[in-house]
């Protein structure tokens, strides 16, 4: 198949399992071409099969905001109708599926019929989605997508509850590499991270307002009261001062570090003991996903579709949102008992292989199939 996927490039959620479907497909011998304004940050590889193209907007001084979108149709139908795709699967609805939409109805002027896949992430529906600005636009493009697709049943029920859809959603879970994402023995960094013997916690994420960063440095600081820890929180984002605030105020300094942007994630989680996510809303939440194979037992909120994902008292503990104070008693619970936080890790593990590569990618080429043979 040549297949079309149009993402957002940037460290996290879609554009990640976008870029990581792209590649895996690749490697199963279909020709894949990325489209987006940047290169996708886990575009990594050279396969013969892989090609990216870059969307240009050209300025104008009547442009206050730069029209991506219409730069975004324009350069699909290019390579829809240059390259002969097959189909277009388009992540996170905005702005991708509406401008997937007008570049299926200009192709079709010219005899050419491309089928649009839309898969839906989360704050596409949750959050911004939502928003009346956006609202009419995102129901009219996932109605006229040939087909849907959620990351988990929750924000399959979310997008029903909330839009008039009168097209069949299709839920497939995200996905995993197993041979990437794996706990490797790294004694120095652990030791000169907490010399000792401090339990690592950890936390990833793009410090959006979402996924309540506070509430990690509250459980931390309640888990520092009773045994000696770390915490490395990993990524960059809006809410990076505020919290870097609120550690000094509760004199975490030493025994918190920001290591913002990583592109090796799992060499970091290989020293953890334990991650947590207390988000406010998390459609899957890939980022204890990727902990779950690196062997971390996850504390989270119970929101959206995180129940999916991690299992409460065999995995890990949900928690409802903001609930700071029993985040910590669970947390306490399995750092103190060594041999029940070695249980949960290997549940991690466990639960995590559910969700390996291989067994999703196949649903996803499965659904391609049924798509096209729908046409
Ligand atoms: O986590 C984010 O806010 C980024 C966002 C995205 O689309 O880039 O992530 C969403 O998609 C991920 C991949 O499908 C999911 O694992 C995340 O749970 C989801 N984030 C939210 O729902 C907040």
């Amino acid at each position: 198949m040549k297949i079309g996927i149009v993402c957002y490039p940037t460290y996290g959620g879609s554009g990640v399992v976008a870029t990581e479907l792209g590649k895996a497909l690749a490697l199963r011998g279909h020709q894949v071409h990325f489209i987006s304004y940047k290169q996708p940050a886990r575009l990594d590889i050279f396969t013969g099969n892989t090609f990216y193209h870059e969307v240009y907007v050209s300025s104008y001084p009547l442009f206050e905001y730069p029209p991506y979108e219409t730069a975004l149709s324009s350069h699909m139908v290019d390579v829809v109708k240059f390259e002969k795709l097959d189909l277009l699967h388009v992540h996170y609805a905005i702005p991708h599926a509406s401008a997937a939409i007008l570049a299926k109805q200009i192709l079709a002027t010219e005899g050419i019929h491309i089928p649009v896949i839309t898969t839906l992430h989360g704050t596409d529906i949750t959050l911004v989605g939502k928003d009346a600005c956006f609202g009419p636009v995102v129901q009219y493009s996932i109605n006229q997508s040939d087909g849907v697709t959620t990351v988990s049943d929750s924000l399959k029920a979310e997008t029903l509850r909330f839009f008039k859809i009168t097209k069949e959603i299709v839920s497939i879970p995200n996905f995993i590499d197993l041979t990437r994402f794996k706990k490797e023995p790294r004694a120095h960094f652990k030791t000169a991270l907490a010399p000792n013997g401090e339990k690592i916690i950890i936390h990833t994420s793009n410090f959006r307002k979402v996924k309540r960063i506070d509430d990690v440095v509250k459980v931390f600081a309640a888990i520092r009261k009773v045994i000696p820890a770390k915490l490395l929180l990993v990524g960059d984002g809006p809410e990076r001062i505020h919290i870097e605030k609120l550690c000094r105020e509760l004199c975490l300094n030493d025994s918190v570090s920001f290591l913002g942007k990583q592109n090796q994630i799992e060499e970091i989680l290989s020293v953890g003991d334990l991650f947590l996510m207390p988000s406010e809303t998390e459609s899957f939440g890939l980022a204890a996903l990727e902990a779950m194979a690196c062997e971390l037992p996850v504390i989270s909120s119970n929101a959206g579709g995180i129940p999916e994902l991690n299992i409460d008292g065999e995995t890990g503990f949900l928690c409802n949102v903001g609930d700071v104070e029993m985040m910590a008693e669970k947390a306490l619970y399995l750092l103190t008992n060594n041999d029940i936080l070695a249980k949960f890790k290997q549940n991690a593990l466990n639960r995590a292989a559910v969700f390996n590569i291989d067994v999703i990618v196949p649903q996803y080429e499965a659904y391609y199939n049924q798509v096209l043979n729908h046409q």
